[in-house]
């Protein structure tokens, strides 16, 4: 068994529908523990709304590119949208974290670059685990958690409510 960490995002829609609706489907690939909700500024163009953001904690068996694919599947039957490159989206799924390994392929980079650079990806991730540490840096020393100022909008239980 494998922990793995799946960033969740949504701007479209009824995000945190959208967003419990994946979380069901995640717990379909094996046990999961989700973070608070956060509601974040968008990064990229700055006119598209807020995201809501969570990372789920998944334990499962299944492969890189195997989780990848269910991911990508869980995003189509969201009915994705994505308008345009760090444009607004109904959900997507990045796969932020496999166990201890770096994987670098045509469709994955992981550790997913965001892990060390975005508070939306960060700070639930230290919701998670707070000792988490991605390419030898502890993820509580980086400034950008002293600094961090996301909008917490609900507790770590907001997607079995
Ligand atoms: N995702 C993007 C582009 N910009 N901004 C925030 N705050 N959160 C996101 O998840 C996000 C974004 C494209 O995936
Ligand atoms: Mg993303
Ligand atoms: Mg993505």
């Amino acid at each position: 068994m494998i922990i793995t960490y799946i960033g969740l995002g949504s701007n479209l829609g009824d995000s945190k529908e959208i967003l419990t609706e994946a979380v069901a489907k995640l717990a379909t690939l094996g046990a999961v523990k989700t973070s608070k909700l956060y509601q974040s500024p968008p990064m990229g163009p700055q006119d598209q709304p807020d995201y809501f953001n969570a990372v789920v904690q998944l334990s499962t068996d299944l492969a890189p590119l195997a989780l990848l694919d269910q991911l990508q599947r869980f995003e189509q039957e969201a009915g994705r949208v994505r308008l345009r490159h760090w444009g607004e989206r109904t959900l997507d799924l990045d796969l932020l974290i496999y166990g201890d390994q770096h994987i670098q392929n045509e469709r994955l980079t992981v550790p997913h670059v965001g892990v060390l650079e975005r508070e939306f990806v960060v700070l639930p991730l230290l919701d998670l685990d707070p000792h988490l540490d991605v390419k030898g840096q502890k993820l509580q020393d980086l400034a950008l958690v002293q600094q961090a100022s996301l909008a917490v909008c609900a507790d770590a239980d907001w997607a079995t409510l």
